[in-house]
């Protein structure tokens, strides 16, 4: 009873647009929730770090070499911002990066297919980051506090993101004929995995209801990912590059952009840990772990040294 009245009181304040803080009474549901969606938001992150980081040493020049050194660190921090976040839920920041690094949880299917031209860095930029920040705005104004305001600053940081990625691709699209095969190429491998990023259609999408009862999610998948294409289709047009899609026509009825069917069995592979490049990418992950351990060990030392003090 005592519950039931607490639920109707913390549902009243969602209704009514307040923010629920980590003190504050919240069903374990929507606890459980919020961890496993900012956990796996955060090792997206950190995971993301990956495929970019592998074209760092071999930037064209000193200034793409600066920024996508930027852009990676920047990453960097959105997964400490986000690791943050989910320990204010009471879970600890070890349990979930183990999750991450034993199979249990999740990372974004995206960050699972492989980078294999300069072209890449900037389609990842334009696409990846463009997409990021449609889901990612939605989820700046979301019903929890910590999630909601490590977003704005996400959003901030991808939106520099998203238009350093632009200019490179822009760049290559008015370069010589060799780089305007290569940015294209680079479009046609991440246009379709960039749709699929915002999870499956909403009639296959088993936490959506719950999320958007509780205002995590205000926006479905569906609805998300037909925002990102109608915003990315007049930005191809711009910069003169074509998206792969033979189906993608203006809907006057609608207002949208209809495109082709999305390739769902891929994504079901690549999150099952089938993708071009999972394994490749949890050997990374497990390697920099075991190589970053001496440095949580002095850290944590002198933390109980200073406590001590
Ligand atoms: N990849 O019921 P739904 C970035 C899983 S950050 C892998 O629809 P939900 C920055 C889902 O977890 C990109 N798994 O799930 C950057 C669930 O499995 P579970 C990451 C996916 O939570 C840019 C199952 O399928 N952003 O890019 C994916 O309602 C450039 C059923 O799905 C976030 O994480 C997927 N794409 O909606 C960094 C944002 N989609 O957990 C470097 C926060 C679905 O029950 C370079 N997360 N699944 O075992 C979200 O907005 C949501 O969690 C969704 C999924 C939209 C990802």
């Amino acid at each position: 009873m005592e519950d039931e009245s607490k639920l109707r009181a913390f549902e009243a304040r969602i209704e009514a647009g307040e923010k629920i803080e980590p003190k504050d009474w919240m069903p374990e549901r929507y606890r459980k929730q919020l961890i496993r969606m900012i956990s796996q938001h955060a090792h997206s992150e950190i995971v993301g770090m990956l495929p970019e980081g592998n074209w760092i040493t071999r930037a064209p020049s000193l200034r793409r070499k600066m920024g996508l050194l930027a852009k990676v660190q920047d990453e960097a921090g959105h997964g400490l911002y986000l690791y943050c976040s989910a320990e204010t839920l009471g879970v600890d920041r070890s349990e979930v990066v183990d999750q991450l690094l034993y199979g249990t949880a999740k990372y974004s299917s995206i960050f699972n297919y492989p980078t294999l031209t300069w072209a890449d860095i900037g389609t990842i930029g334009w696409l990846v980051d463009g997409a990021a920040i449609v889901n990612q705005t939605m989820l700046a104004k979301c019903s929890y506090g910590p999630y909601s305001r490590a977003n704005i600053r996400i959003c901030k940081e991808e939106n520099f993101h998203k238009k350093q990625g632009y200019e490179i691709v822009a760049t290559m699209a008015k370069g010589t004929p060799e780089q305007k095969r290569m940015v294209q190429d680079a479009v046609n491998r991440w246009w379709w995995p960039s749709l699929t990023m915002f999870g499956p259609p909403d009639k296959d999408s088993p936490n959506s209801a719950e999320l958007m009862k509780w205002q995590v999610k205000l926006q479905s998948n569906d609805e998300l990912r037909q925002r990102f294409v109608n915003l990315t289709v007049p930005q191809a047009s711009v910069v003169g590059v074509a998206l792969p899609d033979p189906d993608l026509k203006y809907n006057s009825k609608t207002g949208n952009w209809d495109f082709g069917a999305l390739n769902w069995d891929e994504f079901f592979a690549v999150i099952k840990g089938n993708g071009p490049c999972n394994r490749q990418r949890m050997r990374a992950r497990r390697i920099a772990h075991e190589n970053g351990k001496w440095v949580r060990d002095a850290a944590g030392a002198y933390a109980a040294k200073k406590r001590a003090a």
